[in-house]
């Protein structure tokens, strides 16, 4: 008979078969397992051949395969197939068994499941799981959450398999309670977005304001992959553009229109619920919406010719200085805003994230690896409860050096008529976070003058409420719970 595995995994497509190799690579004994049953066979008899993976056609072979306390493992499309297989697996499992989904869910459903599942005596962890399909295979940067006990027993597997860094330390480590990794990694994939289409603003201003060739923009791409802008999406970059078909770039090829799957547009709208000024990311997912009006802008575009054509006269090296720097002003922003966002969720539903370990889970392994991500993770060492990742000693020197940059940048794109989302929310973002007085005076005003909805004075303490009868019509009382 057959040693009992370590884990079993459902759910063999890109992710699943990988992330199988992977641990199988790593010294585990693995149980695959998948809704079309021939794709068991396929896998068992093709990429895992010869190798420490059994093959199930059942939940019941899977689950007898599989060494107490049981961890299986779904790799499934996010949603309804999730639930499908906790409904499958919980007749089959016993006390203390522990189901891991490690696919894309949005966090409250792996809030409810962690719940549902608990409340059947088995655990349950919700992880996020990036780097694609090499990533899976090679070491994925991986952000679990869920039944805290589970996680001594699934550690070793985890961070066996997770991509290292440095001194060899795992790009995994526990986030916190209920849809806690499903959070972070939502927030890791807005955060991508706002890198994505920041990298394409500067593409997009080296090409048109610059006029800069593909080979061009690759030399520049990949000089700044040797600096502090050193990443995974740089160096992406510097190839796509450096990739010919037939002797020309392919990327002048590619139609404009941006494709995306809703974790961008998650979290822009938890932005929202949480009231946390999350400018930069949800921009990125509005460019993308923008950029799918292609017909709309083609049609527009014949209509709507008032407004500048993009020329320069003045330095080009110094411009490009200038872009970089902008470029490294907008990403500082974004993940301090990221990092905002998840001190803010972290209260509202009672986590206890660790800020600096999350740098250290995106340092290696996913999308948004890179350099950087390690100086964010020594200013929240340095000290944990850091609000603001613009008021870190590090970040604050860098970001006033670089703060100049991006506002040329921005102020170039405007009068060019190249449009700038990200790059103008981030500077949008600088200027008012660091802005005294802001004119929201008038704006409580304005809602006293039409709602009775009170404001705070200067000249008196926090917490007093005053209105007032600014036409002499209205009456003495103030609204309570009328809200604009
Ligand atoms: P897919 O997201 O394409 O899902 C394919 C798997 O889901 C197959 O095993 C398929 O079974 C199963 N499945 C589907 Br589709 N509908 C089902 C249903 N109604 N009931 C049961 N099973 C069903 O695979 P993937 O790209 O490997 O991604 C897996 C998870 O990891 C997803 O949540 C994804 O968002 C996430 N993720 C993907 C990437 C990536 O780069 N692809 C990166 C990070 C995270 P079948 O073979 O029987 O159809």
């Amino acid at each position: 008979m057959a040693a009992l595995s370590d884990i079993g995994v459902i759910g063999l497509a890109v992710m699943g078969e990988n992330l199988i190799l992977n641990m199988e690579s790593k010294g585990f004994q693995v149980t695959a397992y998948n809704r079309t049953v021939d794709k068991v066979d396929n896998f068992v008899n093709g990429r895992a051949k010869g190798k420490n993976i059994t093959g199930a056609h059942s939940i019941e072979e899977l689950i007898g395969s599989l060494k107490s306390p049981r961890k299986v493992m779904l790799m499934v499309k996010a949603g309804k197939p999730v639930d499908d297989f906790i409904e499958l697996l919980i007749p089959h499992l016993d006390k203390g068994d522990i189901i891991i989904d490690g696919g894309n869910s949005h966090f409250p459903d792996t809030e409810r499941r962690v719940n549902y599942v608990e409340s059947k005596g088995l655990r349950y962890i919700g992880t996020g799981v990036s780097g694609g399909e090499e990533g899976a295979l090679l070491g994925p940067s991986i952000m679990p959450g869920g039944s805290k006990e589970a996680w001594e027993e699934v550690k070793p597997i985890f961070q066996g398999i997770a991509a290292k860094v440095d001194d060899g330390a795992p790009c995994c480590d526990w986030v916190g309670d209920g849809g806690a990794g499903h959070f972070v990694k939502m927030v890791h994939n807005g955060i991508e977005y706002g890198d994505m289409q920041l990298i394409c603003e500067i593409y997009q201003l080296m090409k048109d304001v610059l006029g800069m060739n593909a080979d061009e923009m690759h030399e520049i791409f990949k000089e700044w992959n040797e600096g502090e802008l050193d990443s995974y999406l740089i160096e992406i970059t510097r190839d796509i553009l450096a990739y010919k078909e037939d002797g020309t770039p392919i990327i002048d090829k590619i139609l404009d229109t941006a494709g995306q799957k809703g974790t961008g547009k998650w979290t822009g709208t938890v932005a929202l619920e949480l009231g946390i000024p999350l400018t930069l990311i949800t921009e990125s997912v509005f460019a993308r919406c923008l950029s799918a009006l292609k017909d709309e802008r083609v049609a527009a575009s014949k209509v709507l010719t008032a407004g500048p054509k993009p020329s320069f006269d003045g330095d080009k090296k110094q411009f490009i200085d200038q872009l970089r720097d902008a470029l490294y002003a907008a990403k500082v922003i974004s993940y301090a805003q990221g990092y905002q966002m998840m001190r803010s969720a972290a209260k509202e539903y009672g986590w206890e994230l660790n800020y600096g370990n999350i740098a250290l889970m995106w340092r290696g392994g996913c999308i948004i690896r890179s350099r950087f991500l390690g100086n964010i993770k020594e200013a929240f060492d340095n000290n944990p409860d850091l609000t603001n990742l613009l008021l870190d000693p590090y970040f604050a020197e860098k970001i006033q050096a670089c703060q100049d940059g991006l506002r040329k940048v921005t102020a170039t794109a405007m009068l060019n008529g190249i449009p700038v989302p990200c790059l103008s929310a981030g500077i949008n973002y600088y200027d008012g976070y660091r802005t005294e007085r802001l004119p929201a005076n008038l704006l409580q005003a304005q809602r006293d003058y039409f709602g009775a909805h009170t404001y705070e004075r200067l000249d008196q303490p926090r917490g007093k409420y005053f209105h007032t009868n600014w036409t002499g019509r209205g009456g003495e009382t103030s609204s309570t719970s009328y809200g604009v």
